[in-house]
């Protein structure tokens, strides 16, 4: 029985191994081109540009205009849609938005 923390690391593995493929330039940040470049095909067609471009700047925590590689991790376990199956909901909360917090307070 695979516990739920060794599923998290290996999803973790496999989304810097999803960074290091999309850095194209081998920076260790990501532009917004190299973020689109790494989505799927199939994820671009469903969301739109402006829907990825909002991933891009909640992942860009400090808004340099391009995302860390620990910046890409912790969008990766705080974004319920990149692994819905494996994190629970109570977990993927953003706590840091006053608004979200509101929402499940009140
Ligand atoms: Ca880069
Ligand atoms: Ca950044």
């Amino acid at each position: 029985m695979k516990s739920a923390s060794s599923k998290l690391a290996l999803s973790l593995q496999r989304d810097a191994l999803r960074f290091a493929e999309a850095d194209q330039d081998g920076n260790m940040e990501l532009t917004f081109d190299e973020f689109i470049q790494m989505q799927p095909q199939q994820v671009r067609e469903q969301h739109g540009v402006e829907t990825l471009r909002g991933w891009f700047e909640a992942a860009d925590t400090d808004s340099s205009g391009s995302v860390s590689i620990n910046e890409f991790l912790l969008w990766c376990v705080m974004s319920t849609r990149s692994h819905p199956s494996v994190l629970p909901c109570s977990r993927c909360q953003p706590t840091s938005l006053p608004s979200a917090r509101a929402a499940a307070g009140r």
